[in-house]
This record gives C-alpha cells, structure tokens and sequence, in this order.
C-alpha cells in the first residue's frame, strides 16, 4: 500500500510550526536522532532487547492466550482467555518491540511481530471495534462499562501502530489502531455520548496520533475525553459498585482539580494527555490545574526513590505524608507514568525541576522494576523488606513487565530537547545526537560516567557556525534531594557545579534550573560540566512518621540501600549516626558494575544468651536501590535508623 503518512523529519517540522503558537517551551529529541553509548544505559538497553522482549513473547504467545484471543477474534469463536485488558500487553509488547528493533534491528523478531499484526488486524471488526474480551463475549454489551479498558487497550494500540510505523515503515497496526479511534470517534464525540474512561491512556495516545497525523478531530478526540470527566457522567463497576469517583480522577472536571487522588498510574497517563493537550491548545485549566495536583504529589505523597501510590488498596494515593516502607505500592507502572508527565510538564514550562524529578523516578523506582536479568520484574517496588520479597517471571496482571521494556528501550527521547534557538541537555549520558536548531543541524556527542561520577563531556558540532543557546540542567539534588520540603539533606554542603567551555571556565545565568550558555558555535567545541557528586544522609519532613529517627543515602541521582547478603540479616540493625562518613568504591564485578557506599557503623546486637544488648561497629556496604534483589531473596532497608530509638525492620 502507497505511504501517505509524514517521515520523521517531517513530523518534527510540524511541531516546530505549532511551537510559534503553543506555549510549549521545548520539544523532546526523538530517541531516533539519539544513539547510546552510555556504560550505565546500553546494557539495560541490551537485556531488554533480548531478554525482556523474550520474557514478554514468551508469555504472550506462549504461555498466556493473549495472541490465541486474536485469532479466537478473528474466526468470531472461542472462549476469551485472560483478562479483559490483556490486549493491552500485546499493544505495549510491540511497542517495546518497535524501539528496540530501531535501536537493534532483528529480521527474525520484525518478522515475528509482522505475524503478531497479521492476527490482530484480522481480528478487528468491519466497523472498527478491537477488543478481543467483548469480541468473544458479548459484542452487544460493548461499550457498557466504562471500566472495562476497551479505550485503555485502544489507547496502547495506537501507541504501537505508530511505533511499529516509525521503525519498519509498516502501516498495517497503524491502520488498524486508526480505524479504531474513528470507531470511537463516531460512537462517542460526534453524537456526544457520555463515556468517562475508566482507565485513562487514550488521552495521551490521540495526542501522538493527532501530531503524527495532523488530524484535527485527534486532538478535539483527546480534549473532549478529558471534558468528560467530572460531571457525574462515570458508568460500571468503580461507579456504580465501588462508588469511587476520585479512583480514576472523576470527582471534579480535570481543569478543577487540585489534589491527587486515586489510582497512580490512570492518574500519570491523565495528566500526561492533559499537559499534551495543553501544550497545542495553551489552556491555562489544565496547567493551573497540574501544577497544583504536581506540587501535592511530589510534596506530600512521592518516595524518595520518585515511586508514588503508597497503598496496595486502591493500587494509589493515600493520605498526604503517610509513606509506609515495606507495604509501599509503588507500582512500576506508576514510576513510568512519572518519567511520560515529568517530561511533559518540563516541556510546557521549560523548568528543570520536572526532569530532577523524573531523574529521580527513572533511576530509583521504575528500573527498580527490572531484574539484571531482564526477566525478572517487580510489580511494586518497597523501600523495605524482611527478605522475602522476589521479583516474579509474569502477573497475572501483566502491565508493568512491557512498561518498563518500552520505557528503557526508548531512553534516547529524554536526554535532549530542543527549542528554535536552544539546546537542552536533561539527562546526563553517553550518546551522540543530532538536533536541529534554526533549521540547521547540530550534532553532539556526550561522554560520562555518570550517574557513577559528575564529570560530562560534550562535543558540540554544528553544521555551520551558529549561534544558539546551550541549556544545561543542573541537577537539583546538587542543593536538595527534591522540590518542596518532603524531603532535605542532613547536612548543609556547598557542591558548585562547574562549566568550561574549551577549558575557560563559564559565568552563566541560571534559568529554571538550567545552566544557560550563549555563544557563537562552531565544530569542535568543548563543554566540561563538573557536578560534584557525594554520598549525601537525607532527612524525611516530621509529617513523615514511618521516616522519624531514619536517614536514607544518596549518591548523586541514586538513592541506596542496604541488602542483607552484603552485610548480614537484620539490615534493621544498622545505625548510620550523624557523622558517618562515607567511601564510594565502584564494584566493576558486583550487579554489573556500581557505586558501592562503605562505611563503618554501630550494629546493635544481641549477646548468645538473648539477655544484653550492645552495639558493635561494623563495615557496611549498601547498594543503589534499583539493583537490590538480584542475588537472591534477602532483606532490605532504604530508610536506616540514625540513633538508637527504635530499631526494627521499617514499616
Ligand atoms: O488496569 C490496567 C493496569 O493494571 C493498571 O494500570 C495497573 O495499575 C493494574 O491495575
Ligand atoms: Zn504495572
């Protein structure tokens, strides 16, 4: 079939014509133009490629019947097997696929994928509809429930048709998935048929199909979907039976709402589509609206480690300042919701403290959510455990192993954004990029070791001599572990970050949080960016009650912990009293390499006879978070006692 859709570089054309309108501050370099290298990324990016991808085909094809439920579609029989949004994982699955196959192509997984597309596109109704639950159940009673996720899967579908289309050129899931959102817009906008989504991700997903292409009645699609809520209009089981509105974000209309509430990860993809829709429309409810339910989340209700939804009951939010450790939800879905609506929020603003926080979230809780292996995940991510806590091979509930292989493997679309005469650098690592600023090209090459050490090197190259700005984010965990007073250092230290530019160090302004360095460019330049990175004890806001008398460590953007198989069952026991220095000894043979903290510290112990208690002082190692529980089951704490008060494993 002829092509009609946009190339690549054309779709980053249109969105530099709506930037001369939107109020969108910069746009994300797509992880197409980004090539890494980095010692930290490449090999997650690796296992998810071989290892993540497997584990998700194995268990989709093989071991689930999410494939079989297609074919069952398509011959119009068979009994539905799974749950009623297991279509989605199919959707994330080639998603996955679609990024990793740009960064590692692979005929024998494209062609495995092509059949995957093959049933899926034959599955789908004449008048659009695709979802193989009510296809093999009750096709009278689609579109009954607004719970029932047939928007959420139509959502993840589109996701994957453009995905699979920017990497292969192959239209056919991008077909399907358009068809579909016609369907929906047919049945619901233009006859204005109430449907609040029960699990909202559509919104976000019209957004990337109304920029790939151009198509108007996308963007109104997604707008109107957010318009829905909050006017009593919630139909089916979280309505009806649970009575819970503010479960999925419907007890006010988006632009009034002013607290979190809910399920964390409908939450993030909401306010992810609402901050697209803002981005195109510059309507000021909705960023009103998100700065305010922003400033909740990350000042009252997110862990240290950028995980939120602290309760297992509504898989969400519960009260502000309540954070328990061990029982903490943290899903890892949610932590990828964190990285989609962090980036949109800095783009809209062109503030850096939404990358701190989406830093945070990426390299603490979400890739907490992946094994070493590749094949292991965590579906909720505590920041304490007595050791009996594994990461599993599949869930029932499937959503967060294909999440987090489509985040990694898609890691290039947040190191670099650009706006018409600026380079922003938000991430820090080994990748080279080509970026176009005033029409021209530039390309740059990063070398780091980060997050192991502060020190970045940049190449800059532009195509002709230029002038352009180069906005550099510091780090804000320079000065403080996060925004707001949820969280702050034990310790006033001056860390100076340090900016040369062909050896001469910088004066520069600070915007936003961004370094800004003005300069005529030309090929061959080089930036040095020192960020002094040491081994800093945190402190939780009082409010904080499962955090009181406890310190966490952090390592530049990495929060620590401490594993009973480096140090010894009981991890409760350790003390870190104010004064404890810190060595940081980089392990190349220990979890693939990482940052070790050593230090001494008094571990309370108990005498033979279990009659007295004393403290003996210890060597104790702790590890980053994100790579505990991969030797093993073993137990856990982030948050350790400063003093002996109350000593036990952390709630
Ligand atoms: O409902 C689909 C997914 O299942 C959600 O995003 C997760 O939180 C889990 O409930
Ligand atoms: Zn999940």
């Amino acid at each position: 079939m002829k092509k009609k859709w946009l190339s690549i570089p054309a779709m980053l054309l249109v969105m530099f014509v709506h930037s001369q309108t939107s109020l969108q501050k910069l746009y994300p370099v797509n992880f197409s133009d980004v090539t890494i290298s980095d010692a930290f990324w490449k090999p997650k990016m690796q296992t998810v490629a071989t290892a993540t991808i497997d584990a998700c085909i194995r268990y989709t094809q093989d071991k689930t019947g999410r494939i079989r439920n297609f074919e069952k579609a398509a011959q119009r029989s068979g009994r539905h097997e799974g749950i009623y949004y297991d279509d989605s994982d199919v959707y994330k699955a080639i998603e996955a696929i679609a990024y990793s196959l740009k960064n590692y192509p692979d005929p024998a997984l494209e062609k495995k994928t092509d059949e995957w597309i093959e049933k899926i596109a034959a599955a789908q109704l004449p008048d659009g509809y695709l979802n193989t639950y009510y296809i093999l159940t009750d096709i009278n009673a689609r579109w009954t429930d607004m719970e029932k996720h047939e928007d959420y899967c139509a959502g993840h579908l589109i996701e994957a048709g453009i995905a699979y289309y920017n990497t292969t050129g192959k239209d056919k899931l991008l077909r399907t998935a358009i068809r579909f959102a016609d369907h929906i817009d047919t049945v619901f906008r233009l006859q204005n048929r109430p449907w609040v989504s029960g699990h909202q991700e559509i919104e976000l997903a019209l957004m990337k199909l109304y920029h790939f292409t151009q198509k108007k009645k996308y963007l109104e699609l997604a707008n109107w979907f957010l318009e829905q809520r909050g006017h009593g209009h919630g139909r089916g089981v979280i309505w009806d039976k649970w009575g819970r509105a503010d479960y999925c974000q419907d007890s006010l209309p988006v632009k009034d709402q002013r607290k979190i509430t809910g399920h964390a990860v409908r939450a993030m993809y909401l306010y992810t589509g609402a901050a697209d829709v803002a981005a195109v429309t510059n309507d000021a409810g909705y960023i009103t609206a998100m700065d305010s339910i922003w400033q909740d989340v990350v000042f009252r209700h997110m862990y240290i480690t950028g995980g939120i939804g602290a309760q297992g009951s509504n898989e969400g939010f519960g009260k502000p300042y309540v954070l328990p450790n061990a029982t903490a939800y943290c899903e890892t879905c949610a932590s990828v919701g964190m990285v989609f609506w962090n980036q949109r929020m800095n783009m809209l603003s062109g503030n850096a403290r939404y990358i701190d926080v989406l830093e945070r979230s990426l390299y603490n809780g979400a890739i907490d959510g992946l094994s070493l292996s590749g094949d292991r995940f965590f579906y909720g991510n505590p920041l304490a455990s007595p050791g009996n806590y594994m990461r599993s091979e599949w869930f029932g509930t499937a959503c967060c192993p294909s999440n987090i292989a489509r985040l990694v493997s898609s890691l290039g679309n947040y190191i670099y954004g650009s706006s018409s005469d600026a380079i922003w650098i938000n991430l820090f690592a080994g990748s080279k990029a080509a970026i176009m600023v005033n029409n021209s090209k530039v390309d740059i090459n990063m070398e780091t070791n980060y997050p192991w050490d502060g020190d970045i090197k940049l190449t800059v190259a532009p195509a002709k001599k230029q002038h352009f700005n180069l906005h550099i984010r510091i780090p804000g965990w320079l000065t403080a572990p996060v925004p707001g007073d949820l969280y702050r250092y034990a310790d006033e230290e001056k860390a100076v970050p340090e900016i040369q530019v062909n050896g001469i160090t910088q004066k520069y302004d600070m915007i936003n949080g961004y370094a800004i360095i003005r300069r005529n460019w030309k090929k061959g330049d080089r930036v040095t960016i020192h960020l002094p990175m040491t081994v800093r004890r945190i402190v939780s806001n009082p409010a904080v009650k499962q955090n009181e008398n406890r310190v966490a460590l952090q390592y530049g953007p990495l929060v620590y912990c401490v594993e009973g198989i480096d140090n010894q069952p009981g991890t409760g026991s350790i003390i870190i009293p104010p004064g404890t220095t810190f060595e940081t000894v980089f392990n190349p043979s220990l979890l693939g390499g990482v940052n070790t903290l050593v230090f001494k510290a008094p571990v309370v112990t108990i005498d033979k006879e279990g009659t007295a208690v004393s403290t003996v002082m210890k060597k104790i190692t702790a590890i980053p978070y994100f790579s505990w529980n991969n030797r093993g089951a073993s137990d856990m704490q982030v948050w350790l006692p400063s003093a002996v008060k109350k000593i036990s494993l952390n709630e």
